[in-house]
């Protein structure tokens, strides 16, 4: 059951929540069960129970997986990603629900316009989920303030919960909008950063997949105390000095950065590999499959691009993008196809790929005094 309750945490040792000048403060929002919450908003009577969007079941033989699901749903042990055939195995009476991309993607453009009226810089990030710069707040205890409002707005508006992290950086605010789901806020200010995260699992940190959980582990590190009190040069030789960034997070400082790849307008999905690959037939179609699904959303909002961004994040950690901007505005996948392809071509190495991503932004829509979103 989603409560619309709104808990502040301050898992640290600071209480007063206070920031000195020029301390970053970051919001990341995210929604809570975002595709299954949308069905439960529209259809009321799936309320409380077990709901799960993705491929059809049939009856168990079905093919493809669950895109998310209900809280109700997760206490049957169903998660996003997983086999339909599994899900119906674990709960066969949930309610099993084809996804409506277009309806998912104009509430969330609804929510996204929401968040940019506050007037902070916003960079949303996915479908559900955006960071805001609220480092104008001045101090963590107002920025918490925003963070409720911001809880309040969203379900006055829409009807759904969301769950909200604040703190000095983008990596831990993403760590914190997911400690208390659904409908939290969590506040880690900047004392308080290295005790948040120490006892967590590796894996919640953003870009420590499964692979490298599982390398972290055979290395004896399974939390994130663990890997601050690791010898950085011994990680720098087996992860290469993208490392680095995520033991200095480990150790509190979260410096990480708004890149080109966040904060305009756009579109953009992204796949984080099982097993790193460097297999160029598996990256072209995970390509194909992810403009596939970006496209649907285009054609929803009836909207067009011009440029196309790919991300790749080699083994290592190290990541890059790369744009290409059409000669035209066009909702084609053919054209986007053609030129993500040949981003990717580019992006090529001897290095094994962890997870790629694709982009599509510089939108034109017939009215572009909607288009305010970002800085
Ligand atoms: P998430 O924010 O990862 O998940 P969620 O909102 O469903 O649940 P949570 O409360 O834990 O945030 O993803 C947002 C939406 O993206 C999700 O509702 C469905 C879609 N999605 C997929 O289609 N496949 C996936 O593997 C994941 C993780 C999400
Ligand atoms: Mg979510």
């Amino acid at each position: 059951m989603i409560s619309p309750s709104c808990t502040i945490t301050s898992p640290g040792a600071s209480s007063a929540f206070e920031a000195s000048a020029g301390t970053r403060i970051i919001l990341h929002v995210d929604m809570d069960c975002f595709y299954a919450s949308v069905e439960m908003q529209r259809r009321p009577e799936l309320r409380g129970r077990p709901v799960v969007v993705g491929a059809d079941p049939k009856g168990g033989r079905g093919r493809g997986v669950a895109c998310t699901c209900s809280y109700e749903a997760r206490k049957f042990g169903i998660r996003s990603a997983m086999p339909v055939s599994r899900a119906y195995v674990l709960c066969p009476h949930a309610v099993f629900l084809p996804p409506d991309f277009d309806h998912y993607a104009s509430v969330s453009r609804q929510i996204m316009d929401l968040l940019g009226s506050l007037g902070f810089p916003l960079y949303p990030v996915s479908i559900d989920e955006a960071y805001l710069d609220a480092s104008s707040c001045g101090s963590f205890s107002r920025a918490a303030e925003l963070a409720a409002t911001i809880q309040e707005m969203i379900r006055n508006r829409s009807g759904l919960t969301c769950s909200v992290g604040v703190a000095p950086g983008k990596s831990v605010a993403k760590v914190a909008s997911d400690y208390r789901k659904p409908g939290g806020v969590t506040v880690v200010d900047l004392l308080s950063v290295r005790g948040f995260l120490a006892p967590l699992p590796v894996r919640k940190v953003p870009g420590v997949g499964k692979r490298a959980e599982q390398e972290l582990f055979e290395m004896g590190i399974r939390t994130v105390g663990d890997l601050a009190g690791f010898d950085i040069q011994v990680l720098i030789g087996r992860f290469g000095k993208g490392i680095i960034a995520l033991h200095r997070l480990a150790q509190g400082i979260d410096e990480s950065v708004f890149d080109e790849y966040d904060g305009v307008r756009s579109l953009s999905r992204e796949t984080t590999f099982d097993i790193d690959t460097g297999d160029p037939d598996l990256l072209s179609t995970t390509m194909d499959s992810l403009i596939s699904a970006v496209c649907e959303n285009l054609a929803g909002e009836n909207l067009r691009c011009k440029t196309v961004t790919v991300k790749v994040r080699y083994q290592g950690f190290v990541t890059r993008t790369k744009s290409r901007s059409l000669s035209h505005h066009t909702n084609d996948p053919a054209q986007f196809r053609a030129a993500s392809q040949a981003l990717l071509r580019e992006m090529l190495d001897e290095r094994k790929i962890r997870l790629i991503g694709i982009r599509l932004s510089a939108i034109e829509e017939p009215d572009s005094s909607q288009m305010t979103l970002g800085v």
